[in-house]
């Protein structure tokens, strides 16, 4: 079986991969001061001309892209190549504002194949299998995004989309489906209706699955392989870059490889702009060296996380990315900490009380803040006596405030009682917005 889907990009020399960016970026800049009007005035405003980026050492001088830009030029004003050269939008509508829309030109749509068949093959999968589409279709990437990379692999593709559970693991079951991608949320809520429908996880075919889309934890991961009997892999995109395939995970599932010859990675100082040294963590930023209708310099993606340029086992010499912690406009502050949502979810998973369903309510009451976690207890736990509910809410709270140094109301609740997500979930409600 292949382990690698190009091997040429994804095991290339350093050397090479520099000089190649380089070339790419010197191109891309030149292209969108051309044709990008939006662009072409900021550099002028920055007094930056095409011939001023020599190779990527000169990345650092380019202006940031961030999200109101392409809420400022929405719909069309950022595209880079005439409508007629565009054969696919897509849009994103995310949690608040205006959606913000991008376009692909054909050849845009076969970069985009290719990184998610890297993702594909990474996990194991080749065109004997049969691939279980269940992200959303439509204007969100998940969907077509991966159907892409599983047809161009060869795969039998199912293009499922999402909802309707038991007619999902109907179909994966009948129709013999090998690896699934979905969001870590609603692969959960398929494990749980495996339970309900009296299916036993071996009676499917399931070897691996993509996940991605939203943050997720280790314990989350061990919990879905547990629950449907398949290797679970991260996948992260976002739809300003392409979509699913920015970075995937490899069989060392120890952080995932940026697809380096299509989007370069930064991570700056959230605050300051300033670019961080290797290793750190803070804001990760993508430039497009390779996309006509859509190449973004410098985006701004809001997640935090951090770069590994260990060598990986695997053989590809892809510099990889940490799991994203959260988004830095996801980060709550609580009575002056900053707590992501997913650190939350570790506590509570590794103390192995509650199943991965909660939701964090912030709240401001006299002008404090207040956070409460409701829980779903697992079905373990579920019968247990008020005595040892108080315990295991006592000792919640402890994990909390240990790890993360803020008290939290707990709030245990019954198994299969809070919402079920079929795409990304929504962990936080805060209250303090709406004052
Ligand atoms: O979620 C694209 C995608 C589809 C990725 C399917 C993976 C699988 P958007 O809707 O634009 O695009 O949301 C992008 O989702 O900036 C991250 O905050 C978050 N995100 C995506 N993948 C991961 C991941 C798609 N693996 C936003 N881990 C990004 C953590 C993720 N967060």
């Amino acid at each position: 079986m292949a382990r690698y889907w190009q091997k040429e990009r994804e095991c290339a020399s350093r050397e090479w991969m520099k000089e190649w960016q380089g070339q790419q970026l010197r191109e891309t800049v030149r292209r969108v001061y051309e044709n990008v009007a939006p662009y072409r005035n900021r550099m002028e405003e920055a007094g930056i001309r095409p011939e001023d980026i020599r190779g990527i050492e000169d990345l650092h001088l380019l202006p940031f892209t961030c999200k109101q830009d392409l809420r400022d030029y929405y719909p069309y004003e950022m595209f880079a190549v005439p409508m007629e050269d565009v054969v696919r939008i897509h849009a994103s509508s995310g949690t608040t504002g205006k959606q913000i829309v991008v376009g692909y030109t054909r050849n845009d749509l076969e970069i985009w194949s290719d990184t998610c068949a890297r993702a594909l093959v990474a996990a194991g999968a080749d065109k004997t299998d049969f691939m279980h589409v269940s992200y959303g279709y439509g204007l969100f990437t998940g969907g077509l995004g991966l159907h892409g990379g599983a047809e161009k692999l060869g795969m039998t593709t199912i293009p499922v989309s999402t909802g309707n559970s038991k007619r999902q693991l109907t179909i994966m079951k009948d129709f013999g489906s090998t690896v699934i991608c979905c969001t870590p949320s609603y692969a959960l809520h398929l494990g749980e209706s495996l339970k309900d429908m009296g299916i036993g996880k071996e009676e499917l075919r399931l070897k691996a699955g993509i996940f991605g889309a939203e943050p997720w934890t280790e314990e989350m991961r061990k919990e879905i392989e547990a629950e449907l009997g398949l290797k679970a892999y991260d996948i992260y995109g976002l739809t300003e870059i392409i979509g699913p395939g920015v970075a995937f995970e490899c069989e060392c599932q120890s952080g995932m490889h940026i697809n380096e010859d299509h989007f370069i990675p930064e991570i700056i100082d959230p605050d300051t702009g300033e670019v961080l040294p290797l290793g750190s963590t803070g804001e990760l930023v993508f430039t497009c060296i390779t996309k006509e209708a859509f190449p973004l310099l410098r985006y701004r993606t809001r997640d935090i996380a951090c770069l590994d340029a260990t060598p990986c086992p695997c053989g590809r010499r892809l510099i990889k990315m940490k799991k994203p912690q959260g988004r830095s406009d996801d980060m709550l502050i609580i009575r002056g900490v900053n707590v992501f949502p997913s650190q939350i979810e570790s506590v509570l998973l590794s103390l192995g009380y509650t199943a991965p369903y909660y939701q964090l309510v912030v709240d401001r009451i006299n002008n404090t803040d207040q956070l409460e976690i409701q829980v779903e207890l697992n079905e373990e736990h579920y019968t247990d006596t008020i005595k040892s509910l108080q315990q295991i809410t006592r000792s919640i709270a402890e994990g909390i405030q240990s790890t993360l140094g803020i008290s939290a109301k707990i709030r245990l609740v019954e198994p299969r009682s809070l919402p079920r997500a079929e795409g990304k979930a929504v962990h936080v409600i805060d209250k303090r917005k709406l004052i």
